[in-house]
């Protein structure tokens, strides 16, 4: 426990070094948008109109993990430099955090859950190339064991599979290179090759999902859901218009594996599929809908492949003095084998009043098997579990652009009564108290692009 405080501690000092410089230059960067003389870079083009654009003008605030849409509405958490004819963006997350999971299965760990991504931007040949890295310290901060979690499932360690807790993200989460170029008016084409990166499956990943944006842990349906998000070795290919995505990409359908700091390249290759439609109506919203084939996703069951089938709505807007009100209603079933779907509902929502207070919940429901949650009855019971979720985020402090936050979260599970033995009642509970970092919001970003409609295009 006292190593995991020292790394958690490490941890979000490294995030906040980071952070501190990029975003001093943020601070800067701000009149600079103002100013013709960057008029050579795409986003720069669009920071004149007061927000920044990417291909047929849509804005930066839409960029979700891997190659998903968010609705435009949502905040920007993120610094922003340019340099040499690149524009940088850095964002990120980090939590230190104490995390109490009640019942025999359950534990208490000090750990920091946490991810920082750096996006390096240029236009090339007609069209826009992005670079990007996108990394956790969690292997270090979290452990390889991952924190404690009631209910949580998914991916192994030691021949096991991990249960009642939630694994750490790999060292090195995204590896990225994003072509996307105008080929009409109002249509573009994207190529995305990541080494590791994330599948057009799912929703955005919960680390990206403002309306998980104040919760440290793990949606309890991760792995019914946005699991791919960490993929080594995918290709996706897409055309998209300022309203609406189709995408197709292969991939390496392989959970990552214990071993958090390499790549899980070994006997796989691109083996996998998913395709995604993606529809962003207005400024507020986002609905995407997708489908895919994983080849033996899961290293201690490698003769099971499965299908998963997601659909989510996210909406996301602007509010008040500085605030935010961002939700997501998600749908994700997987299908084993010869087996059946095994559905998960995740609704979730994080209203930050004024930008200092903010309280987000969410409600669970996911159909997991015995052996997911290594229950030792038939492997293939299934029982359906319930989740609520509610907490609480003050901000305290803005140091060199780092907004620092304090939170608590509570959680009150439900489960059948065949696993009431297991965990000795039928409604487990936990709680956690942490610190939250990440960049400032870029004030006028978001609420610009409201008022901006869509007509810059470039
Ligand atoms: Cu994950």
């Amino acid at each position: 426990m006292r190593t995991h405080l020292v790394t958690a501690l490490a941890a979000t000092a490294l995030i906040f070094l980071m952070s501190a410089p990029a975003s001093a230059q943020h601070m800067h960067g701000r009149p600079q948008a103002d100013s013709a003389a960057h008029s050579d870079s795409i986003m720069m083009q669009g920071m004149q109109h007061g927000a920044m654009t990417m291909t047929l003008g849509l804005p930066m605030s839409r960029m979700g993990s891997g190659t998903s849409w968010l609705p435009d509405g949502s905040p920007m958490h993120a610094a922003h430099y340019s340099a040499g004819g690149w524009g940088f963006m850095l964002h990120g997350l980090s939590f230190g955090m104490y995390d109490k999971q009640f019942t025999d299965r359950g534990d208490d760990q000090i750990s920091s859950p946490n991810w920082a991504m750096l996006m390096a931007t240029r236009p090339l040949a007609g069209g826009m190339l992005q670079l990007r890295g996108m990394f956790s310290a969690e292997p270090f901060t979290v452990g390889a064991r991952g924190y404690p979690l009631l209910l949580q499932s998914g991916e192994a360690y030691k021949g096991e599979p991990l249960h009642d807790r939630q694994h750490p993200h790999d060292l090195f989460m995204e590896l990225a290179a994003v072509y996307e170029r105008p080929v009409a008016r109002n249509l573009a084409i994207s190529f995305y090759a990541a080494p590791v990166g994330e599948p057009a499956l799912g929703p955005v990943a919960f680390p990206h999902r403002p309306s998980a944006a104040g919760d440290p842990l793990a949606p309890l349906s991760h792995h019914w859901q946005d699991a791919t998000h960490i993929s080594f070795g995918v290709l996706t290919a897409g055309v998209f218009t300022r309203t609406m995505k189709l995408e197709a990409s292969l991939f390496n359908g392989r959970e990552p594996d214990e071993h958090r700091y390499n790549f899980d390249y070994a006997g796989r290759s691109l083996d996998s599929w998913a395709g995604r439609l993606t529809v962003n109506p207005g400024a507020d919203w986002s609905l995407s809908a997708s489908f895919g084939g994983l080849k033996s996703p899961e290293e201690l069951r490698p003769d099971e492949s499965q299908h998963r089938f997601t659909a989510a709505v996210l909406h996301s807007r602007p509010i008040g003095n500085g605030g935010n009100w961002s939700s997501a209603l998600i749908y994700g079933a997987n299908k084993h084998e010869g087996g059946n779907w095994e559905g998960s509902v995740t609704a979730e929502t994080n209203l930050a009043f004024d930008g200092r207070n903010e309280v987000f919940a969410r409600v669970n429901i996911v159909r997991k098997r015995a052996e997911d949650l290594a229950i030792g009855t038939n492997p293939e019971q299934e029982f359906d579990l319930g989740g609520l979720v509610l907490g609480y985020v003050r901000a305290l402090a803005e140091v060199g652009g780092v907004n620092i936050g304090a939170g608590v979260r509570g959680s009150l599970n439900v489960i059948p009564e065949g696993l009431e033995p297991a965990f000795g009642t039928l409604t487990p509970t936990g709680f956690a108290v942490y610190l939250r970092f990440r960049p400032a919001l870029m004030s006028g970003e978001t609420a610009s692009v409201k008022h901006r409609g869509m007509e810059m295009v470039p």
